[in-house]
């Protein structure tokens, strides 16, 4: 799109201010030159012309402004500069959402993003004004000032509030390298950034973000998906902004560590696509971000059991052994992994013929019995010419990713022995890989794909050279360019072919590696962890992270997955374990059997207690994930989601909650029956107990094994249904209402038919509960607000608890109704038969 150019001070420096609505061919800006004084007169009159157009365009009353408001493909570019040969250019994408482009060269890449999906934008009134020095650019919600040669920007809020600021040395070109500089302070948080060790607040530390597979785990070493966004905060006001660099290479952020007051974000390949989401709110940050970058499908409801893996089950006796035993010790469990062994020879797309000789009716027989089977799929293709994958790959070019130096497929060495690699970023291969997958393992039943090493992971080396060749939209760029892809990029081919073959059921797609925007194709796990406290502390750590940048779907092996775990570290990983969105127990070959039942009858019986209550948690765990998918809100929180304003909870990451009601705080150490526990205003009832704490306040919480400090808040409502072996087991049609009374209550419950797609038609129910009591007389309404499903459901069985004596009557829709008043709860049953019901307690 060209732009007009409307003045330039030097040859080396031009800056350019744009007004998208005008375009004039390239050719006139050079001409434009010319006209030295004259254009500068002319400039300042236009300057005046556009600020009266878009300042009487923002009178205009909200409502009318959206109702008039057209949608652009691409956010508004207002600003743009040429200094040293470097174009840099602001663009406006919403009132409050910026884009700073920043390019090594003269113009700009095309806009082409991996993890930016978003395709239109509302057109946004903007005012800019020259003023002494420096541009303004003034949108709804900010206030910019720009300033060329050398380029500096700040953002403020319309009330004068700073809110970014380059700092002295703002943009740094060094060859294919631009770092950014922005001033800040070491009380700043930095949230999120995807997999990085060690603490939740990344402020204080320098990263470079590279995805890889490195077994040592070290807690400052890299992980499997660091992704380029953060959320900043400012611990004094809860205020937060979010910022992303869109460029899947090298980049590194120095997050204070070089020097305290600057925070600088560096590309080391290539251009900078800096977003700037300056939502306020953390929760509108993530809402936003998830706008940006997509958000996460509905998972099928048996996703949301307990899984079960081991590197590996086989033969195939083993895996019923398996199944058998889970139903035998009336441990539900819903899905049973096969990891590599289950290929013959490693080769994708394969099955062993002895130890799976027919998976067919090995899925089918396990199916039967309530258990879903996922099988692993690695990205690497073994050459063997007798191998049709590799046959059919390796005669179509372009395929595998190349080798410059040999101009032949890039070779490295993986389990399979040597293979070449998939070339996921190009269209047809993603289409021919999704094909193997359908006819190899969907056709025969296989319910989820799990994509493993796909940082990718070469043993050698641990990561390809970074000249070996990607298609990248036609570029044909180096790997060093693109490295953070490669794992989105096979997700979605996993996903893309999953929805091809089984368009009505909802695709059930796990990757280990990652990147912005993944969320939108699978569910990720945090890798190879161990077993030790200290590993599944910072696995806690890396899940809540991964929610904040946008991944809400996330969990770790529970046990560990190297070493041997034992009984203790194995009952206190299940018992938070369960409450992951991701709930899986695997470990790794050579180690102890690390079953639910392997560590005595003693964690064997701990096990089945938190996994039932996962099980009765169905309800309300898949209302949060709906809520997640909807808002971009984690299931897991950390505290400062909710509590942003609160300086104990802001960097807490050993306590988290569970939707926006249940706060779970792990015992993360060994040999100790109690822990200290954070409690944020708001009341906090003891799970166990009924307790109610009124918060805030530290509190030290006893937790003997089978009994972890969990906590539901005051005021919330929590669906919930008997346990099964598997989910949809039984047609259950009682739905428990657990009500933690509070001042006000609210909650909700949304249903679909858990497997299919057609919530998306609107076939779900949404039900939302309110409530308030004054200490005297407690109501509580039960509201269907869509109707779309139609639920098993006959009847509401309600627990109110935190009511002080014994109520003198209940009354439903107005009539008496019977209750039962025991250990301080009353419960009542109530039909779920109308739209709508509303139940007062009234004490005496
Ligand atoms: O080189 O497939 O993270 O879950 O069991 C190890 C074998 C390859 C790494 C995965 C792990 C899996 C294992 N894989």
């Amino acid at each position: 799109m060209e732009r007009e150019s409307l003045s330039r001070s030097s040859a080396n420096n031009r800056f350019v201010a744009r007004r998208p609505m005008i375009s004039r061919p390239e050719g006139r800006r050079k001409s434009a030159r010319r006209y030295g004084l004259t254009a500068v007169a002319l400039f300042i009159l236009y300057i005046a012309h556009i600020s009266t157009a878009q300042t009487l365009e923002t009178s205009l009353p909200t409502s009318h402004k959206e109702t008039t408001t057209t949608m652009a493909r691409h956010p508004q570019e207002v600003w743009s500069v040429l200094e040293n040969g470097h174009r840099m250019t602001l663009e406006v994408a919403a009132p409050h959402i910026l884009r700073l482009r920043i390019a090594t060269s003269e113009n700009h890449q095309k806009d082409l993003s991996y993890a930016v999906t978003r395709k239109s934008w509302p057109r946004t009134h903007y005012q800019i004004k020259q003023e002494q020095g420096f541009v303004r650019v003034s949108t709804d919600r900010l206030i910019i000032d720009l300033r060329s040669a050398p380029f500096a920007m700040a953002v403020r809020d319309l009330g004068g509030r700073l809110l970014f600021e380059t700092a002295r040395r703002s943009v740094r070109f060094d060859g294919e390298s631009i770092t950014l500089n922005r001033k800040s302070s070491l009380e700043e948080l930095t949230l999120g950034m995807g997999e990085v060790g060690e603490t939740f607040d990344r402020t204080g530390k320098r990263y470079t973000l590279w995805n890889i597979d490195d077994f040592s785990r070290n807690p400052r070493q890299n992980f499997y998906c660091q992704i380029p966004f953060a959320i900043h905060l400012n611990p004094k006001n809860g205020r937060a902004f979010g910022l992303f660099i869109d460029n899947p290479g090298k980049q590194i952020w120095d997050m204070g560590h070089t020097s305290p007051s600057v925070f600088s974000y560096q590309t080391v390949t290539g251009d900078m696509e800096l977003w700037l989401l300056f939502s306020d709110q953390l929760k509108e940050v993530l809402k936003d971000w998830c706008s940006l970058t997509g958000h996460m499908e509905r998972p099928p409801l048996w996703a949301l059991g307990y899984h079960q893996c081991r590197w590996s089950y086989f033969p195939e006796k083993r895996v019923r052994e398996i199944a058998k035993e889970f139903r035998k010790r009336k441990i539900p469990c819903d899905a049973i992994y096969l990891d590599i062994d289950y290929m013959d020879g490693y080769r994708v797309f394969t099955w062993h013929p002895q130890r799976f000789p027919d998976p067919e009716g090995l899925i089918q027989d396990l199916a039967a019995d309530g258990f879903h089977v996922v099988t692993i799929v690695d990205p690497g293709v073994k050459i063997d010419p007798q191998y049709p994958v590799y046959k059919d790959f390796v005669a179509r070019e372009g395929f595998f990713c190349v080798d410059p130096e040999t101009s032949q497929p890039f070779v490295g060495t993986v389990w399979p022995g040597e293979v070449h690699f998939p070339d996921f970023t190009r269209q047809d291969v993603q289409e021919a890989w999704g094909d193997y997958q359908k006819r190899a393992l969907l056709d025969k039943g296989v319910a989820g794909i799990w994509n493993d090493m796909n940082e990718p992971h070469i043993f050698e080396a641990k990561e390809f050279p970074g000249r070996v060749l990607h298609d990248d939209f036609g570029r044909n760029s180096p790997h060093a360019r693109i490295h953070q892809v490669y794992g989105l990029t096979m997700a979605a081919a996993s996903h893309a072919g999953f929805v091809k073959a089984l368009p009505e059921k909802r695709p059930f797609i796990i990757t280990r590696s990652g990147w912005a925007g993944v969320q939108r194709y699978a569910l990720m796990w945090t890798g190879d962890n161990q077993s030790t406290w200290a590993s599944m502390t910072l696995d806690l750590q890396l899940n809540l992270s991964m929610g904040l940048s946008g991944i809400p779907f996330v969990g770790c092996d529970i046990g560990g997955f190297a070493h041997d775990c034992y009984p203790e570290l194995y009952a206190r990983w299940i018992e938070w374990g369960v409450f992951q969105p991701f709930c899986r127990t695997h470990t790794a070959a050579g180690t102890v059997d690390q079953e639910p039942w392997s560590f005595g009858p003693e964690v064997e019986a701990i096990a089945r207690k938190m996994i039932e209550l996962r099980m009765e948690l169905l309800p309300y765990l898949y209302t949060a994930f709906v809520e997640a998918s909807e808002t971009g809100l984690p299931v897991n929180r950390p505290l400062v989601v909710a509590y942003p304003q609160d300086t104990n909870a802001q960097r807490l990451a050993d306590e988290f909650l569970l939707g926006d009601a249940l706060l779970i705080a792990p015992v993360l150490q060994p040999a100790t029956d109690r822990r200290m526990v954070y409690l944020p205003a708001d009341g906090w009832y003891h799970w166990w107990t009924k307790k109610l704490f009124s918060g805030p306040s530290f509190e030290i919480i006893e937790a003997p094994a089978g009994s972890p400090p969990l906590f539901a808040k005051a005021g919330s409502v929590i669906p919930m249904q008997e346990s099964q072996q598997y989910v949809r087991e039984k047609k259950i049609d009682t739905t428990k209402l657990e009500v933690f009374v509070g001042p006000s209550i609210e909650g909700s419950l949304v249903e679909d038919d858990g497997f299919t797609t057609a919530y998306r038609s609107g076939q779900e129910r949404r039900i939302s509960f309110a409530g308030a009591f004054d200490g005297k007389k407690l109501v509580f309404s039960v509201r269907t607000v869509k109707a779309g499903y139609a639920s098993p459901r006959k009847q509401w069985l309600m627990n109110f608890y935190g009511i002080p004596e014994k109520p003198r009557c209940v009354q439903v829709d107005g009539h008496d109704h019977e209750f039962v008043w025991q250990q301080e709860t009353c419960s009542l049953v109530v039909p779920d038969d109308r739209s709508e019901r509303k139940i007062v307690v009234e004490l005496p």
